[in-house]
């Protein structure tokens, strides 16, 4: 059994993303195998359900109404076409329907149309996920009642970075919604971004953060940014591979329990650089075309990325890397 902490200090964080990198990865991939099996990923479905128009400033998305990204805005879609494709997300072998809406926080009225879809999309067979924003205590049990598996809501970065990325709320608000979560015994799922001018020590203060909540988060989402034409971060320069793959091992080292996504930016990324990020410690990816308003590799490039590996998905059904015709 790995020893769980919640003491973390920033020096010991920055020390392990200075470690010469073999022996950061041969670190993280040990811890990774005390606690998974290391050839199994989770394959998670994303599906905007409402899209654009939404009130905050966050500096790397395309749906903040502060800029012009080019995003038409749309209504809160409809139960019916939610299911829809919640099935065909299923077919494909996802296990967890993630579900996203372009807000600041719902009103109440809004979560109650959002209970339906979770609803229907558990009784299905899959886990069922929404990222809405804020939530009071209050939503949080409504959610809680109607079957949620996993409530996502990410820090994003560091707490030193956080107002160079968002003036419209505070890090602290981040915190309480996902206090509000765990206490109505719903999953955590908060990771963040790359490549938006952090430095490293934001990264390790980042990680710090969320390894330090009283609980680890169940599932921790690193994002690389998708860079958004006509938000202040289109033009920001990426982190290197290996200073993204440091921080998915460190974040494995940190969080020894936790899943741990790779989640947007695969597009940018080769066939070397997501196994290595594996090898650290990865161990869910987002799957189908589309994440929430940009896109994400194909299946078939994925079904052929799982099988070069030997990796398996939690399917279902059937292994999608068995699925593959060799
Ligand atoms: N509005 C809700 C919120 O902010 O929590 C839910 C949807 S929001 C789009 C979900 C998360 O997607 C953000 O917290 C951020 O981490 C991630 N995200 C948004 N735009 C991104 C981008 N361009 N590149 C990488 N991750 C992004
Ligand atoms: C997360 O950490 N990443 C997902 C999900 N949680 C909601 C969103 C990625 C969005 C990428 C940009 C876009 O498609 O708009
Ligand atoms: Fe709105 Fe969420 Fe985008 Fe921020 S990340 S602008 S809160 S949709």
């Amino acid at each position: 059994m790995i020893e769980l902490r919640n003491d973390w200090q920033i020096g010991e964080i920055k020390a392990l993303f200075e470690l010469p990198f073999n022996d950061l990865l041969f670190k993280a991939h040990s811890i990774h195998r005390e606690t998974f099996d290391p050839n199994k990923v989770q394959v998670s479905s994303l599906l905007n359900i409402k899209t654009g128009a939404c009130p905050e400033d966050c500096s790397y998305c395309s749906q903040s109404s502060k800029y012009d990204t080019g995003l038409e805005r749309e209504k809160l879609m409809e139960v019916e076409e939610v299911l829809q494709q919640a099935q065909n997300a299923k077919n494909k072998g996802a296990t967890r329907f993630c579900m996203g809406a372009a807000w600041r926080n719902p009103t109440d009225k809004s979560l109650d149309k959002v209970i339906p879809m979770i609803q229907g999309v558990k009784a299905m067979g899959m886990e069922t996920c929404v990222t809405l924003g804020m939530l009071s205590p209050k939503q949080a049990a409504v959610l809680k009642d109607a079957g949620l598996d996993y409530y996502n809501h990410n820090i994003d970065t560091s707490k030193e970075n956080y107002s160079n990325v968002v003036t419209t709320r505070q890090f602290q608000d981040r915190l309480d919604t996902l206090e509000a979560v765990k206490n109505a015994n719903i999953n955590v799922c908060s990771g963040g971004i790359l490549g938006m001018g952090e430095t490293e020590t934001d990264r390790a203060s980042m990680l710090q953060s969320l390894a330090n909540l009283e609980k680890h988060p169940d599932s921790v989402p690193i994002n690389l940014l998708v860079p958004i034409p006509g938000t202040p971060f289109e033009n920001v320069k990426p982190p290197s591979e290996s200073e993204f793959v440091r921080t998915i091992a460190v974040a494995r080292i940190l969080m020894p329990n936790s899943v741990v996504r790779l989640s947007a930016g695969r597009l940018d990324m080769g066939e070397g650089m997501q196994a290595l990020c594996f090898f650290a410690g990865a161990n869910s990816i987002f799957y189908g075309e589309q994440l929430l308003t940009t896109d994400n590799p194909t299946v078939a490039n994925d079904k052929l990325l799982f099988s070069r590996l030997g990796i398996n998905s939690e399917d279902n059904q059937q292994s999608v890397a068995q699925d593959v015709a060799l």
